[in-house]
């Protein structure tokens, strides 16, 4: 092993234990060098990781933490000390150096936090008068703060209180950087005075942060709770300054999904209750059969796997011996006309295709409001609750296929996916397929040939797959 940094005194930012910094001490030490732990010796070469610490300012408050003299530093890249051993050379330090512009003498604002002295106001007073406002940072903070403040429904008067010592903080032209300082001046309380300490120690305070953080997060969570709106849009609802759903409401650049998502917030975020989807069942099945009872109806995904609640209802739609997508969507057409009759019908979110997504309301009937569950009724109109309803419309050969499909969970189904793949096959909501390579496969996908698609236990068993009734498909 070479000893190419003999003589050198590496210190090592972190100095913690990790993985990475031990390996480096390691090499370090292996390569002659001697590492100090604690206390920075003379001509000490500090070597920062500026993958953890990017910013200058960041390593200053470190190495000012660190005891010892300081006075001929050196602070280098830890690249330095990886690209010298990988060239088995001492590389020049060139390219590598950090420059911290270090303060030799403990800064004037860090004597003041070892040795607190009084301060009086006539010491503020008669301090120098910056121009343009010196406390400017300051104010732009407690101004955020008083606003999280407000945001998260804190007492008036909490708001009030930074209110206040913002207005002292504009009125005075000397720069206000200590506890002590602030603590003096008429309207700045203990806690605010502390916030300006760690404003000037920090440049930032450290529960703004928190809090921005957490109502970043509530925001994005209460925006992606409306239908159609996810992070691209709740990021930029957020960046627009919206705080409240009442805020989106007044948005002109709304598609019409996201207005139904808004109208119905409240509902579309609730599960519904398996009792209350046994009754929806009962009434399409009504509405259906009055249009032609031989269509079957099935509720598929959560409800199917026996689960107690479901985000949304999804119907199963199909007819012994049609195979025909524009057959079957001519029938749901008519059952859409007279839901629309009923008043079933709240919402369209999508134009009927091979499927139709809609919101869906029971109209106040006697013969089943006794069966919904309270949690199925609006306390405040008595209603029965607005409820996301998805129509899936299936071609009778397709049938076992589609339920496999329908009935999830979604990891459930990448895994079956997964097994066919592995068995050269392809399995959709349309049937399971064997891939056919012909001489064009090259340049071209493989052509698909059917193997099964009505019957849900034979594409299990051609799959090699036990048998698993719904209920035992919610994994993951
Ligand atoms: N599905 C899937 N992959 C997806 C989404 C859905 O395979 N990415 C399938 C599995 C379930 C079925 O479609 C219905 O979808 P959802 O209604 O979204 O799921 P669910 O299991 O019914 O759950 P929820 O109770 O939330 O409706
Ligand atoms: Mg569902």
């Amino acid at each position: 092993m070479s000893s190419i940094f003999k003589g050198f005194l590496f210190y090592f930012l972190p100095n913690n234990t990790s993985t990475i910094t031990r390996i480096r001490k390691n090499l370090a030490l292996k390569h002659g060098a001697s590492v100090v732990e604690d206390a920075i010796k003379a001509s000490t070469c500090l070597l920062v990781d500026k993958k953890i610490y990017q910013t200058e300012s960041q390593i200053v408050k470190l190495v000012d933490g660190i005891p010892g003299d300081k006075t001929d530093l050196s602070v280098l890249n830890q690249t330095w000390l990886v690209d010298s051993i990988a060239n088995e050379k001492l590389l020049s330090t060139d390219g590598y150096k950090i420059d911290l512009q270090m303060e030799t003498e403990p800064s004037p604002k860090k004597r003041k936090i070892q040795q607190p002295r009084k301060v009086t106001l006539d010491e503020i007073l008669n301090a120098p008068v910056i121009p343009n406002n010196p406390n400017a940072e300051t104010m732009s903070l407690l101004e955020q703060m008083a606003k999280e403040r407000e945001i998260q429904g804190e007492n008036r008067f909490k708001t009030k209180a930074y209110k206040t010592a913002i207005d002292t903080l504009s009125k005075t032209p000397q720069l206000i950087d200590s506890y002590e300082k602030a603590k003096v001046l008429p309207g700045i309380g203990e806690s605010i005075a502390l916030k300006i300490q760690e404003i000037n120690d920090t440049s930032s305070i450290k529960v703004l942060d928190q809090l921005q953080h957490s109502e970043r997060n509530r925001l994005l969570a209460l925006f992606k709770g409306i239908y159609s709106v996810g992070d691209t849009f709740a990021s930029k609802f957020i960046r627009d300054g919206m705080k409240t759903l009442e805020d989106i409401s007044r948005r002109e650049d709304l598609t019409t999904n996201q207005k139904w998502g808004l109208k119905f917030y409240k509902d579309w975020n609730e599960r519904i209750p398996r009792e209350e989807i046994e009754v929806h069942k009962e009434y399409v099945e009504g509405l259906m059969h009055g249009i032609d009872p031989e269509v079957e109806l099935t509720v598929g995904g959560s409800y199917r796997r026996g689960q107690a609640t479901s985000g949304d209802i999804d119907f199963i739609i199909t007819k012994p011996g049609v195979n025909s997508f524009s057959v079957l969507k001519d029938i749901v057409q008519r059952l859409l006309d007279k839901m629309i009759e009923t008043g079933y019908h709240e919402c369209s979110l999508t134009t009927l295709s091979s499927k139709w997504l809609g919101g869906c309301r029971l109209p106040i009937s006697e013969s089943y409001m006794s069966k919904l569950p309270p949690k199925s009724i609006n306390s405040s109109t008595g209603d029965p609750k607005c409820r996301r309803v998805d129509f899936l419309l299936i071609p009778y050969e397709s049938k076992g296929a589609a339920f496999i499909y329908f009935t999830g969970n979604d990891d459930f189904n990448k895994r079956v996916r997964k097994i066919a793949m592995d068995r050269g096959m392809v399995l959709n909501q349309l049937g399971l397929f064997k891939k056919i390579y012909t001489e064009d496969s090259v340049s071209r996908d493989p052509e698909l040939e059917l193997v099964e698609g009505f019957d849900e236990r034979k594409i299990f068993k051609i799959l090699g797959v036990k048998w698993r009734e719904p209920n035992e498909r919610h994994i993951g």
